[in-house]
């Protein structure tokens, strides 16, 4: 893969006229077949090929990057830190069960491939790493800082944390002691009560206002500079706050939610502030909760700034296997009737959902997940008819980050049959939790360089070059509760996720997308 600072050789270069490389750039002609459906005659269709002419144009130098959490000193962003610092050296450290090595196991970008083509002779499939089909920022040359309103150093975070091993945490406590959280806005009736004890490094006030947005964009500045970066990445894995209200005049378009903040008002969330501080400063902001930090006053602010915002809720466990599960029996033709979801877990954001608003903002994004599988699937379902489901989450301090997550699926089958299945699932919440911010900021960070223009028939280029939209739903595969630009549909399938992120990838250095026919097999 590609270095921080330079234009890296590339693993394979497209021998096409369609795709061009120079030093700073790679240049793709893609043309995007879709097809456009009328109704017809009889409640039948009329259906038409449909093509677009794209070109791509991906910079290929991969800046010195910066990924700055808010939530440093949580669970997450301290085994994310540890976690980068320990495949940065190398590190090999004592378990009980024998050695172990440092690893991005969980990274979709870091541990998973993609099919480049077949052996030109043997016709064998040749697959390549994720991360080498673009030139993409090594996680190892993150630069990492951030906020807490805990003041505890990493060291003593990753203690509070209880999630890794001593013999590794002994090999990092001296580089992570000497990173401290900086302060950061508190206003406590967004998150639950039982957090004020950890609130020692907190601004002064207790309610959005302009000095606390001027105060993150100066971190930021200051971050960049003292580490000479190129780029940052700000990154929301703080506490689950409750929803704002949505207000007219308050929140509702992006001048009136910067005169909101100016006047102090106090529906205003501190992950608000930090997404309009982060946009203000051209930095992408990424919500990796479930709380409507997005609400329609900041989605028009980052439009109007051209910056970028991704989000909510990262997809770790219990929904990711839903959103694969579900795809699945509904698209074998199984009619799914009910899915009931219990969880416990002891760590802090288990006690922070201990709080009936804060679990209502899990509640929706965990609910809301198979909506578009089923309202595809006219034949199993008539309009507006939804399976049954339910979210449980209980606190139970003994477990720990050792989240349990059971659920039941219960579905219809042939001839009036019941399919029900169980599945028990035990793992490490930030374990699972820590690769996904790897592969959210690798992403997003990507996406910055990447702009496309359309092409007229003649093959003139008829717009200069253009940013993907503001709101980056690309990142889906991701999260949760996946924010898309206006209008949009949300996607849930797990598989449609990762098609459109790797095909879109595809397009940008000239590959056609994915399309498993392989007819080369099929066809002798
Ligand atoms: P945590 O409670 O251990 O960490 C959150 C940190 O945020 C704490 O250190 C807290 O002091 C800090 N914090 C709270 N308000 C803040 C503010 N205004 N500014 C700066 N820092 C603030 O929680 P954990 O396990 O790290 O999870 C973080 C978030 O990610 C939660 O919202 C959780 O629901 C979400 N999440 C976690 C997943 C996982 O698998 N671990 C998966 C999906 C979402
Ligand atoms: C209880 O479910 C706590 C939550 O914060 C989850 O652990 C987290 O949102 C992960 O959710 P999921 O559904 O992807 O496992």
């Amino acid at each position: 893969g590609a270095s921080a600072g330079s234009a890296a050789e590339p693993l394979f270069v497209l021998d096409s006229p369609n795709v061009v490389y120079t030093d700073a750039e790679i240049r793709s002609k893609y043309t995007y077949r879709t097809s456009k459906v009328k109704n017809g005659a009889n409640g039948g269709y009329i259906v038409m090929p449909h093509e677009t002419a794209y070109e791509f144009k991906v910079e290929r130098k991969v800046p010195r990057t910066g990924l700055m959490m808010v939530g440093l000193g949580g669970n997450n962003g301290s085994t994310v830190t540890a976690g980068i610092l320990a495949n940065r050296q190398g590190l090999t450290w004592e378990t009980r069960e024998g050695q172990q090595s440092a690893n991005y196991y969980g990274s979709l970008t870091m541990g998973s491939t993609m099919k480049l083509g077949t052996d030109a002779e043997t016709l064998r499939d040749v697959n390549i790493p994720f991360r080498d089909v673009l030139p993409m920022v090594h996680p190892n040359d993150l630069v990492i800082g951030g906020w807490d309103i805990s003041k505890l150093n990493l060291a003593a975070a990753m203690d509070r944390a209880k999630v890794l091993e001593p013999c590794l945490k002994h090999l990092i406590r001296k580089e992570m002691a000497q990173m401290v959280p900086l302060p950061s806005p508190y206003y406590p009736d967004f998150i639950a009560a039982n957090q004020e004890d950890r609130a020692d490094n907190v601004l002064p006030g207790s309610k959005a206002c302009m000095e606390h947005v001027e105060r993150l964009r100066k971190d930021i500045r200051d971050f960049k500079a003292a580490n000479d970066l190129e780029k940052v990445i700000v990154l929301w894995t703080a506490n689950t706050e409750r929803f704002a209200d949505i207000l007219e005049g308050v929140n509702d378009t992006a001048d009136n939610l910067l005169k909101a903040i100016e006047a102090g008002h106090e529906e205003v969330s501190p992950s608000t502030v930090f997404a309009v501080a982060c946009i203000l400063e051209k930095t992408p902001f990424i919500n990796g909760s479930p709380q409507n930090t997005f609400v329609p006053g900041v989605i028009d602010l980052a439009e109007k700034h051209d910056s970028y915002i991704g989000g909510d809720d990262f997809k770790s466990g219990q929904t990711k296997m839903k959103s694969a599960l579900v795809d699945f029996l509904i698209n074998a033709g199984i009619k799914l009737t009910s899915i009931a979801s219990y969880n416990h877990l002891g760590n802090n954001d288990g006690k922070n959902l201990s709080s009936q608003k804060q679990f209502r903002s899990k509640e929706i994004s965990k609910s809301n997940v198979v909506d578009d599988m089923v309202e595809a699937n006219s034949v199993l379902y008539a309009p507006g008819e939804h399976p049954d489901h339910t979210v449980v989450i209980k606190y139970m301090p003994a477990v720990g980050d050792n989240k349990r997550a059971m659920d039941e699926y219960y579905a219809e089958i042939f001839m009036g049959g019941h399919q029900t299945i169980f599945i028990s699932n035990v793992c490490e919440d930030s374990l699972l939790a820590s690769p996904l911010i790897i592969d959210l900021v690798l992403i997003t960070e990507m996406m910055t360089r990447i702009q496309w223009k359309t092409e007229s028939s003649t093959g003139e280029a008829t717009k200069e070059f253009k940013n993907f939209h503001s709101v980056l739903s690309v990142l889906s595969y991701m999260l949760k509760a996946p924010l898309t630009p206006p209008g949009a549909p949300v996607i849930n399938s797990l598989a449609k996720q990762r098609a459109a992120l790797t095909n879109i990838f595809r397009a940008c250095v000239g590959l056609e997308p994915e399309s498993d026919m392989t007819l080369e097999h099929k066809l002798y």
